[in-house]
């Protein structure tokens, strides 16, 4: 009884440090650096898959990070996350629906990439669905540069 009542006090101040540490301009960038991370990682896979460099042995570590950091995107973006050094536009939060749906065509795409490159048959096709998905959510959901 002692020892679960302890635990439970030890999570609840976990949960609440975890809370008051996400400042939300913090969130903003780490969320800028994960995606310069994935794009770093589809930068690279780019290259190996337009045949101009020969680093084929490498394109699965590419294409496992790409697929992993198209998991983390949704959690990105916290309802507090809107303002400031940010080109995350309202649209994320006010149409959530539909921001989802994009986040799904690439953790989907991603996954099929991944895939495919473990199978053998990966394909500049395959490559592009994982971009498109990246810039349709983009021409939806950030801003141009200014
Ligand atoms: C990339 C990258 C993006 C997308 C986008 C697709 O490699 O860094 O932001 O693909 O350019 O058009």
């Amino acid at each position: 009884m002692r020892n679960s009542l302890m635990a439970l006090t030890l999570i609840a101040l976990t949960a609440t440090g975890t809370a008051a540490a996400m400042d939300a301009e913090e969130v903003i960038k780490y969320r800028n650096s994960v995606m310069k991370a994935y794009a770093g990682h589809t930068g690279a896979a780019s290259r190996i898959v337009r045949g101009k460099v020969d680093y084929k042995d490498q394109l699965g570590f590419h294409a496992t990070a790409m697929r992993d950091i198209s998991l983390l995107i949704e959690g990105l973006f916290p309802e507090d996350s809107d303002f400031g050094e940010t080109r995350a536009k309202a649209e994320i939060w006010s149409k959530p629906e539909e921001y989802k749906q994009a986040m799904k065509d690439n953790q989907q795409a991603a996954e099929a990439f991944l895939k495919a490159v473990n199978d053998g048959t990966a394909d500049a096709a395959g490559f592009k669905a994982v971009t498109d998905s990246c810039k349709g959510c983009h021409d939806k959901f950030r801003a141009e540069d200014d």
